[in-house]
């Protein structure tokens, strides 16, 4: 990866050399050694690059539907052929098994773009209304994207792709923790040509790039996905301008097994999903609710299946969970193991520390929690680790009730024997995403969600209108 220009930021088309010259190490999760050193940003690099985005915007907003998706489709082949380097980079900086990496991690990376494609083919950027009112969508104008480090590319592409459909120009800043899959996407995006400053890359830290982005008078909406704490202060921040804020945030879905599912089935799939990426993402089955009369079968099998996972080398291919993404990310799921244990909930496979055979790496025990109740730490808070709670319920009003006493409505999961007593419980949960007896939405399905897992939605028709000012015209 030595050939990518970590030393550098791509703005107005160029690879630049950065106004401070800040390093920071870009940490492989296995070893806990620095394997690349990655520029530092600053406000000049933030003020350089919203005014390279600001300059391209007139004429990019001007372009067609037609061009934009020749645009896209350039990009698709781009990456298509760099998908190896994709899958090997975000391997490397944050951990997920190479497996993943190609299967899901860099594959979503051309799912997303394949489902803004389809949007935009149907989009409707103007149309009469009821009224005879003429309804215009055009783009909102420079656009600031922040990011986090767990499904990195994911969620570069779940911004990037639809605000280019949208028509907008825009200045990612991706984690501190995860910068060289970003480099690698910008290098693509060059190659398949998209127009100078349209798309422009600042790395660096919250504080010192994403605060000075939030806040500048030309950026004219953020998207941003990362941690509630986060959202809120971006939120804030960008008050005073009146920026359109999207905020993709925190979960801590439920997944209830309802009492006519195939239970040995629903648990495996269910301890399997939870701890999947090591349990690092917002929509995660990490709270699972379970009739109380089928409660002990319900751990024989969590017990089961928690301790059958391997953990391994993120190098090596296969179906194991790799390490956790940093020390900070490492330090926070020991806590919280910790916690679980201290509030009294019951120990049913894992615990604290490093699974046999690690000293060292962010590897943590695969862990499943019983006797767990709603008012529990570890019931309440994302621990972003793969660490399971098993709750008791006792009728399905139940079920919903603790489905729905969280502060987060992210995800929700329903395992049903029939799909009409699943799709009955699906509506009475409080979340943006519902699966019932699945596990993923389809790519260009709204991805978002309600409470404090935050507002707009990402992907498809929606992500394409959140990119877009709405303007009405009467005659
Ligand atoms: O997130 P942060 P962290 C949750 C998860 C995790 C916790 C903390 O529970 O354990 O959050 O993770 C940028 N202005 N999620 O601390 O800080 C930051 O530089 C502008 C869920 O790593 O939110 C990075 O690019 N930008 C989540 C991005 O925000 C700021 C994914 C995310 O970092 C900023 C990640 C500020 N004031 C964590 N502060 C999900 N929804 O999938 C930080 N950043």
């Amino acid at each position: 990866m030595a050939h990518l220009q970590s030393d550098k930021f791509y703005i107005g088309g160029k690879w630049v050399v950065p106004s401070t010259d800040r390093t920071a190490d870009v940490i492989d999760p296995a070893t806990e050694t620095p394997f690349a050193s990655v520029a530092m940003g600053a406000q000049a690099d933030v003020d350089a690059a919203v005014a390279a985005a600001h300059a391209a915007f007139p004429s990019f907003a001007q372009t067609t539907k037609a061009e934009r998706l020749d645009l896209l489709a350039a990009i698709r082949e781009v990456y298509e052929k760099r998908f190896g380097e994709m899958a090997a980079t975000i391997t490397q900086e944050m951990g997920a098994p190479i497996t993943l990496s190609e299967r899901a991690q860099a594959a979503v990376g051309i799912g997303h773009l394949d489902g803004v494609v389809a949007a935009l083919k149907a989009f409707d950027f103007e149309h009469k209304n009821a009224s005879g009112d003429l309804i215009v969508h055009e783009p909102i104008g420079v656009c600031g994207l922040i990011t986090p480090w767990n499904w990195p590319i994911n969620q570069i592409a779940l911004k990037v792709i639809p605000a280019l459909a949208a028509g907008c120009s825009m200045v990612l800043k991706p984690s501190e923790l995860t910068p060289m899959n970003a480099l690698l996407y910008a290098e693509i995006l060059h190659e398949a040509g998209v127009p100078a400053g349209v798309f422009n890359l600042v790395n660096g830290d919250g504080p010192t790039v994403g605060a000075p982005l939030v806040a500048h008078p030309d950026v004219a909406m953020v998207s941003f996905t990362g941690s509630t704490r986060a959202g809120v202060e971006i939120s804030k921040a960008a008050a005073p301008s009146v920026k359109r804020v999207t905020l993709e945030l925190g979960g801590k879905s439920p997944n209830i097994l309802l009492d006519d599912c195939d239970l040995e089935a629903a648990v495996t799939r269910g301890v399997q999903h939870c701890f999947q990426n090591t349990g690092q993402s917002c929509n995660a089955p990490t709270r699972m609710l379970v009739p109380a009369s089928q409660y002990q079968e319900s751990v024989r099998i969590a017990r089961s299946v928690a301790e059958g996972t391997q953990v391994d080398l993120p190098a090596k291919p296969g179906k194991h969970i790799g390490p956790l993404a940093s020390s900070v990310q490492f330090d926070k799921v020991q806590k919280l193991i910790q916690t679980g244990i201290d509030e009294g909930a019951t120990l049913v496979a894992g615990g604290p520390g490093r699974p046999d055979g690690f000293e060292r790496g962010y590897f943590v025990r695969p862990t499943v929690f019983g006797d767990v109740t709603t008012e529990m730490t570890i019931a309440q808070e994302e621990i972003f680790g793969p660490v399971l709670v098993l709750i008791a319920y006792d009728d399905v009003d139940d079920a919903v009730r603790i489905a729905n006493d969280t502060p987060y409505g992210l995800a929700g999961f329903v395992q049903s024997g029939t799909t009409e007593s699943g799709l009955a419980v699906a509506r009475r949960i409080r979340a943006g995403m519902i699966h019932v007896n699945g596990s993923d939405i389809a790519f260009g399905s709204p991805f978002g969600g309600y409470k404090l897992s935050g507002n707009g939605r990402e992907g498809g028709a929606h992500g394409i209108a959140d990119f877009c000012e709405i303007k009405a015209i009467s005659i």
